[in-house]
């Protein structure tokens, strides 16, 4: 018989009484910041995800077997990009623009281009698996409860076995660098544990003292994509003689016991008769940035392991909590995000998040499986990217594969933007980091691409690139489709999100060192880059819009073109971006006058016979109308060149777009389809988009446009890709606050199905904050602003409101807060919209009535 231990089952008790006053009486704010489950993951969408930007697993939460399958975030194969790689790249550039602007003859540059690849990227990897086999006296397992509470990011699991209650916790502490898992019984000495180590990759095991377990190896120097499977080519390989590639990982995992026995072997950790038991697991790689070889000239690894567990051992399980509570809310606590449920239910009955996606999916109302989407994109930035780590790649920091779809790489033609569209405005300015950080790197690599492959200064990126910068345009010298592999917008488009951050947090030195470098490097390119078309107008050649294709006059299709619609918005954003910086900087201005002058110059815009914005340069017909990307209206969002504001015509034309287009797609593409009909202020056409983005996707869905949403809540492209969880966010925000248009606009496209509710915390550009926007029957009862920065508040509100103790002017001209200089003067006849101008002072908030 077991002796109960009194004090563990009472805490155990308490907190299992607590969970399921939660689970039964739910208030709507615990369910709708919960993902809670009645039985394990059997697949791997349907684990949860933990993480601290460094260090990311997903939990399966098995009775007798629990999976932790683990990642950390520089974890990828190869090593710095060689240079010299297609030397006669740039020989082919004038037969190309000569095959596009004299002969029209597309097929031909399209097999030139070819020529001007380099190689394919590298690919992020898996780190291995954690096992917690747990053994039982005898019983089957009841009860069984898994949640993973976004407020706090914690996961827990929970069942009882014979007449003993079992819990287990998991969270990944960012100051430490730590995961830690506890695991509990309410009964002494009920724990019989076997926690093993495996990897994918190659490794070795070794033992640490009594109870630490050690996996560490050599990553390979090459993996190839997985669409990528040339006969006699071997996918992965490990150790290229003298390559400077592979780079060293090390995970371990030490065990910490209340009571009972431990002893460690190669094949794993075993405890037995424990009360409690904590792991701490610590991993690091020997990556030291993108152009260092990451063996010889690597970092030390085990020493950044070592020095984890050792801190996280020595502070106790109590202080690694707090500590990581602290950390994690003072980021995750900025946002409250509440569309208030208004139907008649007091309290809904709790139902399990993947049954409840399922509901929500044929079209029930809930609200709050809305509300913990929106969070969820929140939780996963905050887990997936943090201060010192990677950006998060097309996976976050989650994957399970060695040659994981499309290498978990960066793919940017607009998924790793995508990723990083809720920072700003979602208040997780901090979250965006690694990006800045890594752009700086980006540029480098691009500097020595656009001098290899084009004979050109400045910078340039393509379609592709990886934790070593890799700038060139991919397909392993002549085997990559131009329709992705040869776009030339890559940097362009990433600089928007360095001159983004300033907007947000009007950081000037970050500015002048960090964004305005690379944004100008980026406009030298691009200045050497345009060619004068038929009627001298500035275009791109080649070009590609990604990734769609037209018939040629043969019948043929054709991807390659010039002056591709979204290529000349990319170059107009990133030329007035670039402006805008010059004038805060004080640059000079013959060079402020020369980029005004590219602008002048740019073929513009074109309407084309179905009032649609026409995709290339001429009215071409598209092979797949319903295309997944809306390339072409990259200048409605996340652009700022065509607003139903201050160019209608444009506006109209892009609604038209959107509408041949249709609102099916992958994941990524629903997300991106919410922030355009938010743009053009059509809510209720934005919120269908979220019920698309919503539908439930079960593992097996593997079509283009089958997006939607997976058991565990991560976006279906399908496979598993992050960017339509954060697109998705950024979406509802951008329903409820925009701020690219020379104002901030409050409700620029709220619903009708979200009449009421609270949001605080989002962010504009210029360093407003709104601390409080609540409202009723789709009118705005309170609004309270926060001015972080001072300057003039220009706000577009949808009906009249006073100040409260100040004035509000009706605005007039040029918004004088250069935050907003971009755009032109005040329109103040906009849809029964009202525009203020509001004088503000820092640290100080506004309140409307
Ligand atoms: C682009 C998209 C695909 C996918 C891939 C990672 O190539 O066209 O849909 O998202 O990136």
């Amino acid at each position: 018989m077991k002796k109960y231990n009194i004090a563990s089952f009472q805490i155990f008790a308490i907190v299992c009484f607590v969970t399921s006053l939660g689970s039964f009486q739910n208030t709507f704010a615990q369910q709708n910041l919960r993902l809670w489950y009645k039985q394990p993951a059997s697949k791997w969408v349907e684990a949860l995800p933990i993480g601290n930007g460094k260090i990311g697993a997903m939990v399966f939460g098995g009775v007798s077997e629990d999976l932790i399958q683990l990642n950390e975030t520089s974890l990828w194969s190869g090593g710095p990009v060689k240079p010299g790689v297609n030397p006669e790249a740039s020989s082919y550039l004038p037969a190309v623009r000569k095959a596009l602007l004299e002969e029209k003859n597309y097929g031909k540059a399209d097999s030139l281009l070819r020529k001007m690849q380099g190689h394919f990227t590298e690919s992020f990897l898996p780190l291995g698996d954690l096992k917690i086999k747990q053994s039982f006296p005898s019983g089957e397992p009841t009860g069984y409860y898994r949640e993973l509470d976004l407020s706090t990011a914690i996961q827990t699991t929970r069942f009882t076995v014979g007449k003993i209650n079992y819990s287990r916790e998991y969270f990944v502490n960012a100051p430490s660098n730590v995961m830690v898992v506890t695991l509990r019984s309410g009964a002494e000495k009920a724990l019989n544990l076997k926690i093993s180590a495996s990897s994918q990759l190659r490794y070795q095991l070794a033992v640490v003292g009594k109870s630490e377990l050690k996996l560490s190896g050599k990553a390979p120097s090459k993996v190839d994509p997985s669409y990528y499977n040339p006969a006699g080519r071997e996918p992965v390989i490990y150790e290229e003689p003298g390559s400077c590639k592979g780079m060293r990982y090390q995970f371990n995992v030490r065990a910490v016991v209340k009571d009972g026995t431990v002893s460690t072997d190669t094949s794993g950790i075993k405890i037995t008769a424990a009360t409690e038991v904590t792991l701490y697991l610590s991993a690091a790689t020997s990556f030291n940035g993108f152009d260092k070889c990451p063996d010889s000239d690597g970092v030390d690894e085990k020493v950044l392991v070592n020095n984890s567990i050792k801190e996280a051992v020595n502070l106790g399980y109590a202080k690694v909590l707090l500590a990581h509570k602290k950390d994690y809310g003072k980021y995750f606590d900025r946002v409250v995000f509440s569309i208030k449920d208004t139907s008649s239910i007091k309290a809904r009955p709790a139902i399990p998040s993947d049954e409840r996606l399922k509901a929500y999916a044929t079209g029930k109302y809930d609200p709050g499986v809305e509300e913990l989407y929106y969070q969820y994109g929140r939780y996963l930035l905050i887990s997936s990217s943090r201060n010192g780590g990677q950006p998060a790649n097309l996976q976050g920091i989650w994957n399970k594969e060695l040659r994981a779809p499309w290498s978990s790489n960066y793919t940017i033609n607009i998924n790793t933007q995508m990723n990083y569209w809720p920072a700003g405005v979602a208040n997780l300015l901090e979250m965006q980091q690694p990006l800045n950080e890594w752009l700086q790197s980006l540029a480098k690599s691009g500097e020595q691409t656009a001098s290899e492959y084009y004979k050109l200064k400045g910078w340039v990126a393509h379609h592709n690139s990886d934790i070593w910068a890799l700038s060139n345009a991919v397909g392993d010298v002549g085997n990559g489709d131009p329709v992705w592999a040869n776009w030339y917008m890559g940097g362009n488009w990433l600089s928007r999100h360095l001159w983004e951050y300033y907007l947000y947090t009007g950081d000037k030195k970050f500015l002048a060192e960090k964004a305005y470098p690379v944004m100008k490097s980026a406009v030298e390119f691009v200045q050497g880059w345009l060619v004068k078309d038929q009627n001298g107008k500035l275009v791109t050649a080649p070009s590609t819009s990604p990734e769609n294709q037209f018939y040629d006059a043969n019948g043929k299709a054709q991807a390659v073109t010039a002056g591709g619609t979204m290529d000349l918005e990319i170059v107009h954003d990133l030329l007035s971006n670039t402006l805008e910086a010059a004038k805060i900087l004080g640059a000079d201005a013959n060079y402020q006058r020369s980029i005004t002058e590219t602008i002048n110059n740019l073929l513009p815009l074109q309407v084309g016979s179905k009032g649609q914005l026409l995709e290339w340069a001429e009215e071409l017909k598209e092979t797949d109308p319903q295309h997944r990307h809306t390339s072409h209206l990259y200048g409605l969002h996340p652009g700022h060149m065509i607003s139903p504001v201050t160019t209608p015509k444009y506006a109209e034309a892009a609604a038209k777009t959107l509408g041949i287009r249709g609102d099916a797609g992958t994941g990524w593409s629903k997300g991106w389809k919410i922030n355009f009909w938010a743009r053009l202020h059509d809510g209720d056409h934005a919120y269908k988009l979220i019920r698309e983005l919503l539908k439930y996707v079960d593992v097996s869905g593997t079509t283009m446009t089958g997006g939607g949403t997976y058991p565990n809540f991560f976006d279906a492209h399908p496979p598993f890709q992050i960017d339509g969880n954060f697109a998705g966010t950024a979406g509802m925000s951008e329903m409820l606050l925009q701020t690219h248009d020379g104002a901030v606009h409050i409700f620029p496209a709220l619903p009708a199905a979200w009449p009421a509710g609270t949001v605080k915390g989002l962010l504009a550009h210029g360093g407003f904050e709104i601390a409080e926007l609540s409202w009723k029957n789709g009118k705005i009862t309170k609004l309270i602003i926060r001015s972080k920065l001072g300057g003039n508040l220009r706000l577009r509100l949808p009906v009249a409101m006073k100040g409260v103790g100040f004035e509000t002017k009706n605005a007039s001209g040029k918004n004088p807060n250069m935050f907003f200089d971009n755009a032109p003067e005040a329109v103040s006849d906009y849809k029964g919209t009202v525009l203020y101008d509001v004088n503000t002072t820092p640290g100080k908030s506004y309140e409307f009535k």
